[in-house]
């Protein structure tokens, strides 16, 4: 079904045909709205932007490019076409026909689930606000502003449901979406990675690659709910989240590769020189890597958790690609290997996989971040230097979980108080090497310039070259 992009709010769910509920978003969309403008991308109300847009959520109208002001973008909320006899894919309910209503004993879970989803949304959007003034080409700005238009599309996604399917409740929680904010000391949100700062554009790449992985495959486990507009709704979120991680990935990619050009022209291993020259040095790249990867890891949850047992055993988030899976998709009986600390040893231990769904699902997010370093590390090989980016271990510098209560060296040896502090600086970014990285920050923005610690894209975006004016200030 295509989407009317000049109703109040486009919308592909007959939004029309539900005056009370078009109404109860129609008063929300304003107190957006204004988060948007004090909150959003700053000093940005007036920039045409070329954004993508989608117009239907079919694959030839969800990728529509044009110049938009931020404010006007057409926020609205997109879901994937129904699945004509889909039946819940896992859980006690396995076989029975989807929900298109909120089972009453499932209620409080959906919402929960559907709250911290939502938050991470908006949170993202506060965390990035500034980047804007210090972009390393017009081209990483306009990425830039496409994600966070995008990521504000996902907070209506995400409000959308609670309005339309949980009462007031979900009015009040839709409302608390723009109350909490990302590092406030009285009201943060709801989850750590998203109160951290996001000061530079090299922790923006490592969090387009980190941590909106993790969007990638918590949206990929919803995707598979038994509340089918839960699940279509994820669906279509994914479409768009694959270009915020492409924008991780060939992020450090770009820096990786000039960090290398800069060695290579200076012939040298010195951090130092390679600083000097205005490039990032490969071992504050690893430290950055580091911190990212560690505070991503904790948003998928305890390693062995009910509550992850229970979404699952109820049908509402299933594992990522669960139907590609070969198992009974109930899991009561199966046994999972997790790796967890007991008594100051780190250990794999067998428990029932029903209670290691977390843990599954950040195994299969390991996989995927290897992949993407295997990659950088290609890179740094063709241009003939010997260094190599690691994934620390998985219990490294951990605030969640089986390894948050003990200190782990990025190699997974469990150290002391003493040594943990006497490392970290050379484990994580330091305040020297913040500092740096920030003095590296200033706006390139003519169309075709770029920062010198920075290489420019491969390509443009939607078939324009890299000198392309995707952002006209005005
Ligand atoms: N921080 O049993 P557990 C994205 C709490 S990113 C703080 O493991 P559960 C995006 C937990 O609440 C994707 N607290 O919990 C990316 C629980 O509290 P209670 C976001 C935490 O529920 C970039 C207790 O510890 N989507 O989309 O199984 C840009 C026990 O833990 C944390 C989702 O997260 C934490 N990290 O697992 C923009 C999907 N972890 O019950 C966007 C929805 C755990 O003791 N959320 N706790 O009071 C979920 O699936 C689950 O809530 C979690 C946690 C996987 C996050």
């Amino acid at each position: 079904m295509s989407i009317d992009l000049n109703s109040r709010i486009p919308n592909n769910v007959n939004l029309a045909d539900d005056r009370r509920l078009q109404r109860a978003l129609e008063s929300w969309q304003p107190s957006f709205i204004d988060w948007w403008k004090e909150l959003g991308p700053e000093g940005t109300l007036n920039h045409d932007v070329y954004l993508r847009t989608a117009v239907s959520v079919e694959a030839e109208g969800w990728a529509n490019f044009g110049y938009v002001k931020m404010p006007d973008y057409r926020w609205g909320i997109f879901v994937a076409p129904p699945v004509e006899g889909r039946t819940i894919p896992f859980g006690e309910h396995q076989g029975q026909p989807v929900w298109q209503e909120v089972p009453g004993e499932y209620r409080a879970s959906l919402r929960r689930l559907i709250v911290t989803q939502g938050d991470t949304e908006p949170a993202s959007v506060e965390q990035q606000r500034l980047l804007g003034l210090t972009a390393p080409s017009m081209y990483d700005l306009r990425n830039l502003f496409q994600v966070n238009c995008e990521e504000g599309r996902h907070l209506w996604a995400m409000v959308y449901l609670l309005h339309a399917y949980f009462g007031r409740d979900g009015r009040e929680e839709a409302e608390m979406m723009l109350q909490r904010h990302s590092g406030d000391v009285d009201k943060p949100r709801i989850l750590g990675a998203f109160n951290e700062e996001t000061a530079d554009w090299l922790s923006y790449f490592m969090f387009t690659f980190f941590t909106d992985r993790d969007g990638k495959f918590q949206l990929s486990s919803l995707a598979e709910s038994g509340f089918d507009p839960l699940a279509r709704t994820c669906q279509f979120m994914l479409t768009e989240e694959a270009h915020h991680m492409f924008i991780g990935t060939t992020g450090v990619m770009r820096v990786v590769t000039r960090t290398c050009e800069v060695m290579n022209e200076l012939k040298t291993e010195d951090p130092e020189k390679i600083r000097e020259a205005g490039a990032i040095d490969l071992q504050t790249l690893q430290k950055y890597l580091n911190f990212h990867y560690s505070v991503s890891l904790d948003l998928f949850g305890q390693e062995v958790s009910t509550n992850a047992a229970n979404y699952y055993t109820a049908g509402l988030k299933g594992r990522f690609e669960e139907s590609k899976i070969d198992d009974d998709h109930v899991l009561k009986d199966g046994l999972s290997r997790v790796t967890m600390l007991e008594d100051g040893v780190i250990k794999d231990v067998e428990y029932n996989a029903l209670l290691a769904v977390n843990e599954r699902l950040r195994d299969d997010y390991v996989d995927d971040c290897q992949t993407g370093v295997n990659r950088w590390n290609k890179a740094i090989k063709r241009h003939k230097i010997d260094f190599e980016l690691k994934l620390p271990h998985r219990g490294f510098h951990r605030a969640i979980g089986t390894f948050s209560d003990a200190d782990i060296s990025p190699e997974g040896q469990v150290i002391s108080r003493e040594e943990w502090e006497r490392n970290a600086d050379n484990w994580l970014p330091s305040e020297g090497d913040r500092v740096f990285v920030i003095s590296l920050q200033k706006a390139c923005v003519e169309p075709g310039k770029i920062a010198s610690w920075v290489a420019p894209p491969s390509r443009g975006i939607d078939g324009h070259p890299f000198d392309y004016e995707y952002v006209r200030f005005n």
